[in-house]
């Protein structure tokens, strides 16, 4: 770990970096290979003592790559978690935003590191707002597509990759045979860090959206690159602005995650393990 982070070095292949992160993982780990790996989002994080045993606890910021977390509540820890059927999962409590500015590097690092411990398989889950009237906020949502907002890939040079069904139909089936209530919607990926006005909010709705976020869509474009299959879950922790009458706070945010965490923790742990 050196104070430069050689993702900031634009000379710098990112996939060596991912590699130099996975190799550190397996070595601190002893686990060569993980099968799946799931970046818990707002609300979301109890899931990581419910999908099965953690052998692991790494600091995110011990691996390259990695940067020390930007906001209280984002625990910069990654996971070895054994699952009931003897796969390996990936947890990354790890998540660096857009809006921080440290660049799309940085943001879609996690992700590649992911790919290159093996895992095939990337679930990605989010706390969003909701365009929906119907989404009262504790509601988790499957993600069917996205719209990215934020005018930024992760992808560099002509790299031309086919985001088809990004959000793989054959994981929302799976999902959904585990909650048959489970709705789904269009992920608009804004760049933050503030919210959305209500015109923004009608914007989104008109261009064909359902959820609103600050995540996700680089982190799942990214996904697709490294040939992973992606699931992606919003908890809806507010209706967007405009569609709610009352102002946005973070606190409510954060505290219709802690209200939902058990509930939708324990789907989610109940979708992998149907992997
Ligand atoms: I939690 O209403 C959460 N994250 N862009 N808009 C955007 N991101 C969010 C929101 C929201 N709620």
């Amino acid at each position: 770990m050196t104070d430069i982070n050689p993702l900031d070095v634009p000379e710098t292949d990112p996939f060596d970096v991912a590699r130099t992160a996975a190799r550190e993982i397996a070595e601190a780990t002893g686990i060569a290979r993980h099968d799946i790996a799931l970046t818990l989002g707002s609300g979301w994080g109890r899931a990581a003592d419910l999908i099965g045993e953690t052998t692991h606890t790494l600091d995110a910021e011990e691996i390259t790559g990695f940067s020390a977390p930007a906001l209280a509540g984002h625990a910069g820890k990654l996971r070895s978690v054994l699952l009931p059927g003897g796969k390996r999962a990936l947890l990354i409590g790890a998540r660096t935003h857009y809006y921080e500015g440290h660049g799309v590097r940085r943001v879609v690092h996690s992700v590649r590191t992911a790919a290159a411990t093996g895992a095939t398989t990337m679930i990605l889950t989010n706390g969003a707002g909701g365009i929906r009237e119907t989404w009262t906020p504790g509601t988790p949502v499957l993600i069917s597509d996205h719209i990215n907002l934020t005018a930024d890939s992760p992808l560099e040079g002509a790299t031309f990759v086919d985001l088809t069904d990004l959000y793989s139909r054959r994981l929302r089936d799976l999902a959904r045979t585990i909650d048959p209530t489970l709705d789904e919607g269009v992920y608009c990926q804004f760049r933050g860090p503030h919210y959305e006005t209500p015109a923004e909010v009608q914007m989104a709705r008109v261009i064909g959206g359902h959820i609103v976020g600050m995540s996700t869509a680089l982190e799942a474009i990214a996904a697709r690159q490294a040939g992973m299959e992606v699931l992606g879950l919003s908890l809806i922790t507010n209706l967007a602005a405009g569609i709610q009458t009352e102002p946005l706070s973070h606190a409510e945010v954060l505290d219709a995650g802690k209200s939902a965490e058990p509930v939708i923790s324990a789907l989610l742990a109940r979708i992998v393990a149907a992997l």
